[in-house]
């Protein structure tokens, strides 16, 4: 075993994960960066756009969404998109470069008559040579295959909570049923990207419940998005008080930890970021975003603003994912490690 694959577990206690939290911050930090530094280099960052294919009208409720049909957001619905302007819209996020282009529907599932739709989009945009990502809610076994023969790299769906709290945000479907959809994608062959909301009034009790149950999946979800809420007027979680940042970059950290190899999404919420939290979460370890000036339905940064940011923090955009060989991959550990050993050398003197 190498010495960094030991550092992959899956067998997280509460106590652990708990002490992590309540580590003094700069141990907490130095940590997660001295783990982050041997599974990737910490001044590339993932770069993902969204895009709602479907909006609003949803018949779920779950109680941060803008998109549920229960609440009045003033939310302007739309069918499923054509798939053409989905390819489009693609091209744009290619041009601007987003190397990964998620794929977004307020549905609580597929209808079996969408699913030649989506699959035609997912065909057409990996054509373009983009990575593809999907969120469409819940998918049977049948659906996560039809998917991943088309060639759909990542499906998201998340926990957002732990399973504690999780009946305070949405009533409609269950915590398993998350868990069973999450099974469904990984046994047809697609890489997971599954993760949380903070700052929905939860306890620090229900982040470390939601990242034990991220990381001790058998196999960690590949790209984990961390949420801040995005309060939305019109849902019933418009009101939720301010988040301390120190809180969320914590959870940021204590994911880097707990599941070195996933790439930590800073997702929704980086509107609301300054530039120096953003800065400190990615040296806790957050390694992707997204990029282009709207998520689904709520604002994000310009992306000139997230260049400038890049620049200003000497980062950038990490390139597609080539398939690597076995040699290649060791080697590429052993440089990885060498330079993080130099660094801290550096640091030390
Ligand atoms: N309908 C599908 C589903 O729920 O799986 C896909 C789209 S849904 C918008 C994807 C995720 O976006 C949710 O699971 C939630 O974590 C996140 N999200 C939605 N509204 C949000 C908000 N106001 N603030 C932060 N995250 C939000
Ligand atoms: C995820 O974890 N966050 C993204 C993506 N996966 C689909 C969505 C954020 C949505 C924020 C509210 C909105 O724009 O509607
Ligand atoms: Fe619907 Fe997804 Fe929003 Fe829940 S999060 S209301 S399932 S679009």
């Amino acid at each position: 075993m190498t010495a960094s694959a030991s550092l992959v577990r899956h067998d997280w206690t509460r106590e652990e994960v708990q002490q992590l939290f309540t580590l003094p911050f700069n141990d907490l930090l130095f940590r997660a960066q001295t783990v982050h530094r041997q599974y990737f280099d910490p001044n590339q960052v993932q770069v993902s756009t969204l895009c709602s294919i479907k909006t609003g009208a949803c018949p779920e409720d779950c109680a941060y969404c803008p998109q549920s049909a229960r609440y009045d957001t003033g939310l302007e619905r739309e069918r499923l998109m054509a798939v053409e302007k989905v390819v489009e819209e693609a091209k744009a996020a290619k041009a601007s470069g987003a190397t990964r282009f998620c794929m977004g529907a307020a549905w609580r599932s597929p209808k079996n008559k969408d699913m030649c739709y989506v699959i035609d989009m997912v065909k057409q945009v990996k054509e373009l040579g983009m990575e593809t990502c999907m969120t469409l809610g819940m998918l049977d076994e049948v659906q996560a295959q039809k998917l991943a023969d088309a060639g759909l790299d990542y499906y998201n769906h998340n926990l957002d909570t732990s399973p504690e709290f999780y009946g305070d945000i949405i009533t409609t479907r269950t915590y398993q049923d998350r868990l069973e959809t999450i099974a469904n994608v990984r046994a047809a062959g697609m890489k997971v990207c599954c993760g949380g909301i903070v700052g929905m009034g939860e306890e620090e009790s229900d982040r470390i419940g939601l990242l034990i149950q991220l990381a001790n999946m058998a196999e960690h979800p590949e790209s984990v998005p961390i949420n801040m809420l995005v309060r939305v007027e019109g849902t019933p979680l418009a009101e939720q008080t301010d988040l301390d940042p120190i809180d969320f970059i914590r959870t940021i950290a204590v994911a880097r930890i707990l599941m070195p190899e996933s790439h930590v999404r800073l997702s929704a919420g980086r509107e609301e970021m300054s530039d120096e939290m953003q800065a400190m979460a990615f040296f806790a370890g957050a390694n992707s975003i997204f990029y282009g000036e709207k998520l689904l339905t709520t604002a994000n940064p310009e992306s000139n603003k997230d260049m400038q940011l890049f620049a200003r923090l000497g980062i950038s955009p990490e390139q597609r994912e080539i398939k690597h060989t076995e040699e290649e991959q060791e080697a590429a550990v052993v440089a990885q490690l060498e330079k993080s050993k130099n660094d801290q050398f550096f640091y030390e003197a």
